[in-house]
């Protein structure tokens, strides 16, 4: 029988060196109790733990995985760019290949700027909005989660949820931030009409409460709104970029920001983010303009690479089959949820995908998916990412461990 000794006794380092013993708070298992599996490796639609154990995997390193883990072309890819060197500090041609191939899946993206993370891109759109429109204030969403910059971390998702907001953001910095319920678009409206508002900022999918789909009309009301009332509307697509269609929610529900924030699969699970929209708008960042950002790594090529890899195997028959290997999941998910009579409901968007357990019965379901060798993300509020490399029989093997694990877990 295998033991977690490996897991364990690394995870005892980690906590005399880590807060919490890791790196990003979600990973410690605080809201389903135990202890991470500390991983080793991974290759396609599974991690290694350190204790040798195989796990399928839906964390999918929270999105960048969208080929599946060590994907043939992204490893070579950046092997190539890692022998001519791993950061320069200077314009280089992989940040202006992979630019390119974003602005041809998204071509409301005139001008775009790279950085390092999903955070940096949000707090530079929001930072570019107000300069834009020369007003303070902005409208997220309750329940939105878009990187732990201070003005951002006002009501987050995400590991967060369910705070007003972290302990040492400033009432200061906390002030100009409004929020609205998600899919609620007379609050914005009422926000909009009362307060000088520089942009409004959501994830077009909400992905840090679960998956929540917006509700029809939702998206475009948002648009309608802000231009109405001289706003900007700002796209968080760090999580739906490149996921739910390649040209992102803007894409699949026909509606275009003027700013859009970008990372994850851009960088083939390397450390990226970007942020662009509007020419006119994006003028205004430095050294065109006087909206001070940079990063030493910025446009790092190996980041870049990665990125650029990746999106080439992005096809569309790549999109059928995420879009079919999520529907399949969700309807086994459902008829599980059936059999073991189990008041789950799931939602779902393309590859996107949360089964909402009752309340409290979320980390008995956990445990018993991971005891069957299966990984979820370890929080009810995080989504699970389906795979190019999940196939049909890692679906049907989840659904099988699900129905016994619903069983299990306290209806
Ligand atoms: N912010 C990520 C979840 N929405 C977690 C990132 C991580 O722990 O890797």
């Amino acid at each position: 029988m295998r033991t977690l000794d490996r897991s364990a006794e690394l995870m005892e380092r980690a906590a005399g060196l880590f807060p919490g013993g890791v790196n990003s708070p979600v990973r410690a298992f605080g809201s389903v109790g135990g202890t991470p599996r500390v991983i080793e490796r991974a290759l396609g639609a599974r991690v290694w733990d350190a204790d040798g154990t195989e796990l399928l995997d839906y964390v999918g390193s929270w999105g960048p995985m969208i080929l599946g883990h060590a994907h043939p072309a992204v490893v070579a890819a950046v092997r190539v760019a890692a022998e001519r060197g791993t950061s320069y500090g200077a314009p280089n041609a992989h940040e202006v290949d992979l630019a390119e191939l974003i602005v041809e899946a998204m071509p409301h993206l005139e001008r775009l700027r790279f950085v390092s993370s999903g955070t940096e891109a949000a707090m530079s759109a929001i930072r570019l909005a107000r300069a834009a429109t020369g007003r303070d204030a902005f409208v997220k969403m309750a329940g939105g989660y878009h990187g732990h910059a201070d003005a951002l971390l006002v009501q987050p998702g995400s590991g967060a949820t369910g705070m007003p907001a972290s302990a040492g953001v400033t009432h200061g910095a906390a002030r100009d931030t409004l929020v609205a319920p998600y899919n609620d678009l007379e609050a914005v409206e009422a926000l909009l009409r009362t307060h000088g508002v520089a942009a409004v900022i959501v994830e077009p999918v909400a992905a840090n409460m679960g998956v929540v789909p917006p509700l029809p009309g939702y998206l475009a009301g948002l648009r309608e709104l802000t231009e109405r009332h001289g706003a900007l509307l700002i796209f968080d697509e760090v999580i739906t970029g490149f996921r739910v269609a390649r040209g992102g929610a803007a894409q699949r529900y026909g509606v275009i920001p003027d700013l859009s924030v970008l990372g994850k699969i851009i960088g083939g699970g390397l450390p990226v983010g970007a942020y662009g929209g509007r020419a006119d708008v994006m003028r205004l960042v430095a050294p065109e303009g006087p909206v001070y950002q940079a990063g030493t790594l910025s446009g790092n090529p190996l980041a870049m690479a990665a990125g650029a890899a990746t999106l080439r195997q992005l096809t569309p028959e790549t999109y059928e089959r995420l879009e079919a290997a999520g529907a399949h999941l969700q309807a086994g998910l459902d008829e599980a949820a059936r059999t073991a009579g189990a008041a789950v409901r799931t939602a779902r968007v393309g590859s996107l995908l949360t089964a909402f357990l009752p309340d409290g019965a979320f980390p008995g379901f956990f445990h018993a998916m991971l005891g069957a060798r299966i990984m979820l993300p370890p929080s009810q509020h995080e989504a699970w990412f389906v795979s190019a490399a999940h196939s049909e029989a890692d679906l049907d093997a989840t659904v099988r461990a699900a129905r016994d694990a619903m069983a299990v877990a306290p209806a």
